[in-house]
């Protein structure tokens, strides 16, 4: 088993200074690094369709609900200010990415997607099939062994799948998102052996509470809503010639699983972890089936 622990203290690292503005800026500086293409994605026709509809679907609620010049301006005001928080990211992937995710992945008949979420870091550590997380000496949270198989649907095993994997700390806080945290913290890229199994020790993440502190903040709190997300492990997992999955997993006994604020949960994806035979922490097993690329 390789161990990827770095060597900070999680007593030198405290996580008072998160803002929702500090993560809603990286969010929004990541994703405009994913986007390489130049090239329009959809023609004028589609585009015009998308936009009139969009626009047209708008149009019907403030009929039906005969919004006031003040309530326009209010909307207004909340939208600039998500654009200056950096909050878009957020807000799109809270409230927008589980229907898109809905209707890519409608055909599959692999394991089961849910949405990416702002927070996914291409390039985290490579890892062998057994591995340790990098996280803090002390890092706080339950041991959890998560182990499986990655197969293609019908069961042939996928050798030297990736399996990579990113969560959240015991304060709800991502690496490369929240200040004082180690790069890596909690992140790797495993690499599935010659049977395609992998075994991964990292801990168990706590139910997450998205940032209260800006304009998604500012809607929840006008809306009369709640902040939280049960507590997941986010998944990529991928080998050449299948395609890629993108899901997320939860926990039986957590909360937030009926009323998660990003509506990412389904009931294919919720783990029972069970004491582990190490008597150390809990472990569970949860096996992936890729489609054909
Ligand atoms: C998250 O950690 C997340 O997974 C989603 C979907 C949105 C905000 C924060
Ligand atoms: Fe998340």
């Amino acid at each position: 088993m390789t161990d990827a622990t770095q060597q900070t203290p999680a007593a030198q690292t405290p996580a008072g200074q998160a803002t929702a503005a500090a993560s809603g800026a990286a969010a929004t500086e990541r994703f405009r690094g994913k986007q390489h293409t130049e090239a329009p994605v959809a023609g004028t026709a589609r585009v015009g369709l998308l936009a009139s509809e969009a626009i047209a679907a708008v149009h019907d609620v403030i009929r039906r609900h005969k919004v006031t010049y003040a309530e326009y301006d209010a909307l207004k005001s909340w939208l600039i200010q998500v654009g200056q928080d950096g909050e878009w990211p957020l807000f799109l992937d809270v409230w927008i990415e589980h229907v898109v995710e809905e209707v890519a992945n409608e055909n599959r008949e692999g394991t089961s997607g849910t949405i990416e979420g702002p927070y996914y870091v291409p390039g985290a550590p490579v890892l062998p099939a057994e591995a340790t997380l990098p996280m803090r000496v002390g890092e706080a949270g339950t041991p959890l062994l998560f182990q499986g198989q990655v197969t293609a649907v019908g069961g042939a095993p996928l050798p030297g799948a990736r399996v990579e994997i990113w969560h959240a700390d015991a304060d709800g806080l991502y690496s490369q998102f929240a200040p004082g945290l180690p790069e890596w913290n909690l992140r790797g890229t495993v690499i599935a052996d010659g049977q395609g199994h992998f075994k991964i020790h990292t801990l168990e993440p706590a139910p997450y509470r998205i940032p209260t502190d800006g304009s998604c903040g500012m809607l929840i709190a006008a809306a009369g809503w709640h902040a939280w997300r049960p507590a997941h492990l986010h998944l990529k997992v991928s080998v050449p010639g299948h395609q890629l999955i993108t899901t997320q997993l939860y926990f039986e006994s957590g909360s937030h699983l009926d009323d998660d604020i990003a509506s990412a949960v389904k009931p294919e994806l919720i783990l029972a972890p069970a004491p582990a035979d190490s008597g150390e922490g809990n472990e569970v097993t949860y096996d992936f089936a890729l489609d054909k690329a």
